[in-house]
Protein backbone atom coordinates (compact mmCIF):
# COMPACT_ATOMS: atom_id res chain seq x y z
CA UNK A 1 0.00 0.00 0.00
CA UNK A 2 1.49 3.05 -1.42
CA UNK A 3 1.22 6.33 -0.61
CA UNK A 4 -1.07 8.13 -3.73
CA UNK A 5 1.33 11.14 -3.49
CA UNK A 6 4.52 10.71 -2.62
CA UNK A 7 4.67 6.47 -3.28
CA UNK A 8 6.13 6.11 0.45
CA UNK A 9 3.99 3.72 2.51
CA UNK A 10 0.96 4.36 3.44
CA UNK A 11 -0.62 4.27 6.79
CA UNK A 12 -4.30 4.75 5.92
CA UNK A 13 -6.90 3.54 3.04
CA UNK A 14 -9.76 6.03 2.15
CA UNK A 15 -11.70 3.73 -0.12
CA UNK A 16 -14.51 6.73 -0.87
CA UNK A 17 -11.53 8.67 -2.52
CA UNK A 18 -9.88 5.05 -4.03
CA UNK A 19 -6.31 6.29 -2.29
CA UNK A 20 -3.99 5.74 0.03
CA UNK A 21 -1.97 8.05 2.05
CA UNK A 22 1.48 8.70 4.16
CA UNK A 23 0.76 10.24 7.81
CA UNK A 24 2.12 13.27 6.30
CA UNK A 25 0.01 13.48 3.29
CA UNK A 26 -3.01 12.24 5.28
CA UNK A 27 -2.36 15.19 7.66
CA UNK A 28 -2.61 17.85 4.65
CA UNK A 29 -5.68 15.87 3.24
CA UNK A 30 -7.44 16.39 6.40
CA UNK A 31 -6.33 20.44 6.45
CA UNK A 32 -7.10 20.95 2.97
CA UNK A 33 -10.74 19.02 3.02
CA UNK A 34 -11.29 21.19 6.19
CA UNK A 35 -10.20 24.58 4.58
CA UNK A 36 -12.13 23.11 1.12
CA UNK A 37 -15.58 22.76 3.44
CA UNK A 38 -14.68 26.77 5.13
CA UNK A 39 -14.44 28.30 1.67
CA UNK A 40 -17.05 26.26 -0.19
CA UNK A 41 -19.84 26.92 2.37
CA UNK A 42 -18.67 30.60 3.16
CA UNK A 43 -18.21 29.76 6.81
CA UNK A 44 -15.72 32.34 7.88
CA UNK A 45 -12.27 34.03 6.54
CA UNK A 46 -9.26 34.72 7.88
CA UNK A 47 -9.36 37.27 10.87
CA UNK A 48 -12.55 36.44 12.15
CA UNK A 49 -12.97 34.57 15.84
CA UNK A 50 -13.82 31.19 16.09
CA UNK A 51 -15.19 29.52 19.18
CA UNK A 52 -14.98 25.74 19.08
CA UNK A 53 -17.43 23.49 20.95
CA UNK A 54 -15.47 21.38 22.63
CA UNK A 55 -16.65 17.81 24.19
CA UNK A 56 -12.75 16.14 24.69
CA UNK A 57 -14.20 13.73 22.02
CA UNK A 58 -11.66 13.49 18.69
CA UNK A 59 -13.32 15.29 16.18
CA UNK A 60 -13.89 18.32 18.78
CA UNK A 61 -10.25 18.23 19.92
CA UNK A 62 -8.91 17.77 16.37
CA UNK A 63 -11.23 20.29 14.88
CA UNK A 64 -9.53 22.85 17.46
CA UNK A 65 -6.10 21.25 15.78
CA UNK A 66 -6.82 21.65 12.31
CA UNK A 67 -8.28 25.34 12.59
CA UNK A 68 -4.94 26.82 14.59
CA UNK A 69 -3.02 24.34 12.12
CA UNK A 70 -4.83 26.81 9.21
CA UNK A 71 -4.38 29.89 10.94
CA UNK A 72 -7.18 30.79 12.13
CA UNK A 73 -7.76 32.41 15.95
CA UNK A 74 -9.88 29.84 17.25
CA UNK A 75 -11.04 29.42 21.50
CA UNK A 76 -12.41 26.59 23.12
CA UNK A 77 -15.75 26.16 24.99
CA UNK A 78 -16.24 23.39 27.42
CA UNK A 79 -19.55 22.52 28.91
CA UNK A 80 -19.40 20.28 31.92
CA UNK A 81 -22.90 18.42 31.49
CA UNK A 82 -23.00 16.51 34.95
CA UNK A 83 -22.96 13.30 33.64
CA UNK A 84 -20.82 11.68 36.71
CA UNK A 85 -17.76 9.99 35.15
CA UNK A 86 -18.04 10.19 31.98
CA UNK A 87 -18.35 13.86 32.24
CA UNK A 88 -15.26 14.48 34.46
CA UNK A 89 -12.81 12.53 32.73
CA UNK A 90 -14.28 14.59 29.36
CA UNK A 91 -13.87 17.86 30.80
CA UNK A 92 -10.22 16.35 32.27
CA UNK A 93 -8.97 15.44 28.41
CA UNK A 94 -10.02 18.98 27.18
CA UNK A 95 -7.73 20.70 30.56
CA UNK A 96 -5.24 18.57 29.44
CA UNK A 97 -5.66 19.41 25.60
CA UNK A 98 -5.99 22.67 25.63
CA UNK A 99 -3.00 22.84 28.89
CA UNK A 100 -0.74 21.10 27.05
CA UNK A 101 -0.78 23.36 24.12
CA UNK A 102 -1.08 26.68 26.20
CA UNK A 103 -4.48 27.47 24.36
CA UNK A 104 -7.24 29.93 25.60
CA UNK A 105 -10.00 27.47 26.98
CA UNK A 106 -13.39 28.80 28.23
CA UNK A 107 -15.53 26.56 31.04
CA UNK A 108 -18.82 26.39 32.13
CA UNK A 109 -19.98 23.72 34.84
CA UNK A 110 -23.89 23.60 34.82
CA UNK A 111 -24.18 22.26 38.28
CA UNK A 112 -21.85 25.27 39.90
CA UNK A 113 -23.59 28.02 37.73
CA UNK A 114 -26.70 26.99 36.64
CA UNK A 115 -27.57 24.87 39.51
CA UNK A 116 -29.01 22.11 38.01
CA UNK A 117 -27.15 19.43 35.42
CA UNK A 118 -28.74 17.39 32.38
CA UNK A 119 -29.82 14.08 34.98
CA UNK A 120 -31.43 16.07 36.94
CA UNK A 121 -32.88 18.48 34.19
CA UNK A 122 -33.87 15.26 32.27
CA UNK A 123 -35.63 13.82 35.76
CA UNK A 124 -37.40 17.35 36.33
CA UNK A 125 -38.67 17.57 33.00
CA UNK A 126 -39.44 13.99 32.51
CA UNK A 127 -37.45 13.66 29.18
CA UNK A 128 -34.83 12.55 27.46
CA UNK A 129 -31.57 13.72 28.90
CA UNK A 130 -30.55 14.71 25.38
CA UNK A 131 -33.13 17.21 24.80
CA UNK A 132 -32.36 19.18 28.10
CA UNK A 133 -28.36 18.54 26.98
CA UNK A 134 -29.34 20.13 23.64
CA UNK A 135 -31.05 22.89 25.04
CA UNK A 136 -28.67 23.75 27.18
CA UNK A 137 -25.42 23.67 24.93
CA UNK A 138 -27.30 25.77 22.08
CA UNK A 139 -28.00 28.40 24.91
CA UNK A 140 -25.14 28.77 26.38
CA UNK A 141 -22.52 27.99 23.18
CA UNK A 142 -24.69 31.06 21.71
CA UNK A 143 -24.45 33.55 24.44
CA UNK A 144 -20.57 32.71 25.29
CA UNK A 145 -19.87 33.35 21.35
CA UNK A 146 -22.04 36.67 21.47
CA UNK A 147 -21.02 37.97 24.79
CA UNK A 148 -17.35 37.12 23.55
CA UNK A 149 -17.83 38.99 20.14
CA UNK A 150 -17.13 35.64 18.38
CA UNK A 151 -17.77 35.64 14.53
CA UNK A 152 -19.09 31.64 14.65
CA UNK A 153 -19.46 29.02 16.83
CA UNK A 154 -17.68 25.84 14.76
CA UNK A 155 -18.39 22.29 16.44
CA UNK A 156 -17.13 18.93 15.13
CA UNK A 157 -19.75 17.33 13.41
CA UNK A 158 -18.31 15.16 10.90
CA UNK A 159 -19.86 13.16 7.45
CA UNK A 160 -20.56 10.07 9.10
CA UNK A 161 -22.83 12.43 11.88
CA UNK A 162 -24.50 14.78 9.12
CA UNK A 163 -25.10 11.71 6.94
CA UNK A 164 -26.93 9.85 9.97
CA UNK A 165 -28.81 13.12 10.70
CA UNK A 166 -29.73 13.32 7.60
CA UNK A 167 -30.62 9.73 7.34
CA UNK A 168 -32.99 9.99 10.19
CA UNK A 169 -34.82 13.32 9.08
CA UNK A 170 -35.53 11.94 5.85
CA UNK A 171 -37.16 8.59 7.03
CA UNK A 172 -39.45 10.58 9.04
CA UNK A 173 -40.07 13.54 6.39
CA UNK A 174 -38.73 16.09 9.44
CA UNK A 175 -38.90 18.89 7.10
CA UNK A 176 -37.95 21.26 9.43
CA UNK A 177 -35.13 19.60 10.35
CA UNK A 178 -34.38 19.07 6.54
CA UNK A 179 -34.57 22.66 6.07
CA UNK A 180 -31.86 23.53 8.63
CA UNK A 181 -29.22 20.56 8.16
CA UNK A 182 -26.92 22.87 6.07
CA UNK A 183 -22.83 23.14 6.99
CA UNK A 184 -23.51 26.63 7.85
CA UNK A 185 -26.57 28.26 10.07
CA UNK A 186 -25.91 32.09 9.24
CA UNK A 187 -26.08 34.73 12.31
CA UNK A 188 -29.60 36.45 13.29
CA UNK A 189 -30.23 38.66 16.09
CA UNK A 190 -29.61 36.95 19.28
CA UNK A 191 -27.87 34.05 17.42
CA UNK A 192 -24.49 33.23 16.19
CA UNK A 193 -23.44 31.86 12.86
CA UNK A 194 -22.24 28.06 13.40
CA UNK A 195 -20.56 26.53 11.44
CA UNK A 196 -19.53 22.48 10.75
CA UNK A 197 -15.99 22.86 9.08
CA UNK A 198 -15.65 18.22 9.32
CA UNK A 199 -18.25 17.89 7.21
CA UNK A 200 -16.02 16.58 4.45
CA UNK A 201 -14.33 14.18 6.27
CA UNK A 202 -15.85 10.94 8.20
CA UNK A 203 -15.42 9.64 11.63
CA UNK A 204 -11.99 6.82 10.89
CA UNK A 205 -10.21 9.58 9.26
CA UNK A 206 -10.72 11.94 12.50
CA UNK A 207 -9.55 8.58 14.68
CA UNK A 208 -6.52 8.70 12.80
CA UNK A 209 -5.96 12.48 12.55
CA UNK A 210 -6.05 12.21 16.32
CA UNK A 211 -3.54 9.46 16.81
CA UNK A 212 -0.89 10.82 13.71
CA UNK A 213 -0.93 14.15 16.20
CA UNK A 214 -1.18 12.71 19.22
CA UNK A 215 -4.45 14.32 20.56
CA UNK A 216 -5.14 11.85 23.50
CA UNK A 217 -9.27 12.31 23.37
CA UNK A 218 -11.75 10.28 25.25
CA UNK A 219 -12.92 7.12 23.71
CA UNK A 220 -16.09 6.29 25.29
CA UNK A 221 -19.44 8.03 24.33
CA UNK A 222 -21.88 9.92 26.40
CA UNK A 223 -23.45 6.86 28.39
CA UNK A 224 -26.95 8.47 27.25
CA UNK A 225 -25.60 8.00 23.27
CA UNK A 226 -25.93 4.35 23.85
CA UNK A 227 -28.42 2.27 22.13
CA UNK A 228 -29.97 5.45 20.53
CA UNK A 229 -31.33 5.92 17.19
CA UNK A 230 -28.45 8.07 15.86
CA UNK A 231 -25.80 5.05 16.44
CA UNK A 232 -28.57 2.91 14.46
CA UNK A 233 -28.45 5.25 11.23
CA UNK A 234 -24.88 5.26 11.41
CA UNK A 235 -24.58 1.39 11.41
CA UNK A 236 -26.75 1.48 8.60
CA UNK A 237 -24.98 3.53 6.60
CA UNK A 238 -21.72 1.91 7.14
CA UNK A 239 -23.28 -1.17 5.95
CA UNK A 240 -24.02 0.56 2.83
CA UNK A 241 -21.04 2.28 2.54
CA UNK A 242 -19.15 -0.90 2.80
CA UNK A 243 -20.82 -2.50 -0.51
CA UNK A 244 -20.87 1.22 -2.34
CA UNK A 245 -17.79 3.34 -0.82
CA UNK A 246 -18.79 6.77 -1.36
CA UNK A 247 -22.81 6.43 -0.72
CA UNK A 248 -22.64 8.28 2.53
CA UNK A 249 -21.13 11.38 0.81
CA UNK A 250 -23.09 11.41 -2.37
CA UNK A 251 -26.06 10.94 0.13
CA UNK A 252 -25.00 14.15 2.44
CA UNK A 253 -23.85 16.50 -0.51
CA UNK A 254 -26.33 15.43 -2.95
CA UNK A 255 -28.72 16.61 -0.49
CA UNK A 256 -27.17 19.69 -0.27
CA UNK A 257 -26.48 20.78 -4.03
CA UNK A 258 -30.16 19.57 -4.88
CA UNK A 259 -32.46 19.05 -2.28
CA UNK A 260 -32.23 21.23 1.00
CA UNK A 261 -33.46 24.26 -0.47
CA UNK A 262 -36.49 22.65 -1.49
CA UNK A 263 -37.11 22.63 2.15
CA UNK A 264 -36.58 26.00 3.29
CA UNK A 265 -39.85 26.97 3.90
CA UNK A 266 -40.18 24.82 6.93
CA UNK A 267 -38.22 26.55 8.61
CA UNK A 268 -39.31 30.09 9.08
CA UNK A 269 -36.97 31.11 12.01
CA UNK A 270 -34.30 30.72 9.22
CA UNK A 271 -36.46 32.82 7.32
CA UNK A 272 -36.55 36.49 6.66
CA UNK A 273 -38.92 35.63 9.65
CA UNK A 274 -40.98 38.14 11.11
CA UNK A 275 -39.14 39.75 14.71
CA UNK A 276 -39.75 37.63 17.71
CA UNK A 277 -39.97 38.87 21.11
CA UNK A 278 -37.28 39.30 23.86
CA UNK A 279 -36.77 36.72 26.82
CA UNK A 280 -38.02 38.75 29.65
CA UNK A 281 -35.30 37.10 32.02
CA UNK A 282 -32.49 36.99 29.52
CA UNK A 283 -33.38 38.62 26.26
CA UNK A 284 -32.68 36.14 23.90
CA UNK A 285 -35.21 36.34 21.25
CA UNK A 286 -38.31 33.95 21.97
CA UNK A 287 -41.69 32.99 20.94
CA UNK A 288 -43.06 32.84 24.13
CA UNK A 289 -42.72 35.22 27.22
CA UNK A 290 -39.69 33.32 28.95
CA UNK A 291 -37.29 31.17 26.54
CA UNK A 292 -36.62 27.42 26.72
CA UNK A 293 -33.37 28.19 28.70
CA UNK A 294 -34.60 30.43 31.52
CA UNK A 295 -37.78 27.66 31.93
CA UNK A 296 -35.51 24.87 32.42
CA UNK A 297 -33.84 26.73 34.69
CA UNK A 298 -37.02 27.76 36.44
CA UNK A 299 -38.28 24.20 36.50
CA UNK A 300 -34.36 22.82 38.31
CA UNK A 301 -34.06 25.44 41.00
CA UNK A 302 -33.29 23.69 44.08
CA UNK A 303 -33.78 20.36 41.94
CA UNK A 304 -32.21 17.22 44.44
CA UNK A 305 -29.44 15.85 41.86
CA UNK A 306 -30.34 12.48 40.74
CA UNK A 307 -28.12 10.08 39.48
CA UNK A 308 -28.02 9.01 35.63
CA UNK A 309 -30.00 5.61 35.30
CA UNK A 310 -31.57 3.65 32.12
CA UNK A 311 -34.12 1.16 32.57
CA UNK A 312 -32.96 1.59 36.45
CA UNK A 313 -29.75 0.66 36.37
CA UNK A 314 -26.96 3.54 37.11
CA UNK A 315 -24.81 4.64 33.97
CA UNK A 316 -23.26 7.57 35.22
CA UNK A 317 -20.35 6.01 37.47
S1 LIG B 1 -26.90 15.30 23.84
FE1 LIG B 1 -27.35 13.34 24.78
FE2 LIG B 1 -25.04 14.10 23.69
FE3 LIG B 1 -25.91 15.36 25.85
S2 LIG B 1 -26.91 13.68 26.93
FE4 LIG B 1 -25.03 12.83 26.05
S3 LIG B 1 -25.72 11.96 24.12
S4 LIG B 1 -23.87 14.64 25.53
S5 LIG B 1 -23.98 14.93 21.91
ZN1 LIG C 1 2.88 10.69 0.99
ZN1 LIG D 1 -34.25 33.39 28.65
Amino acid sequence: MKCKVCREPAVIDIRRHNANFCGDHFLKLVRDQTQKAIDEFKMFAPGERILVAVSGGKDSLALWDILLELGYEANGLYIGLGIGGYSDRSGDQVRAFAAERGLKLEQIELRDQYGYDVPTAAAVTKRVPCSACGLSKRHLFDKAALQGGYDAVATGHNLDDEAAVLFGNTLRWQTEYLARQHPVLPARPGFPRKVKPLVRLGEREMAAYCVLRGIDYIVEECPMAVGNKHIGYKEALNAIEATSPGAKQAFYFGFLARAVERFADAAPAYAEAGDTAACTRCGVPTTSEICAFCRLLERTAGAEPVHLTIKGKRVDA
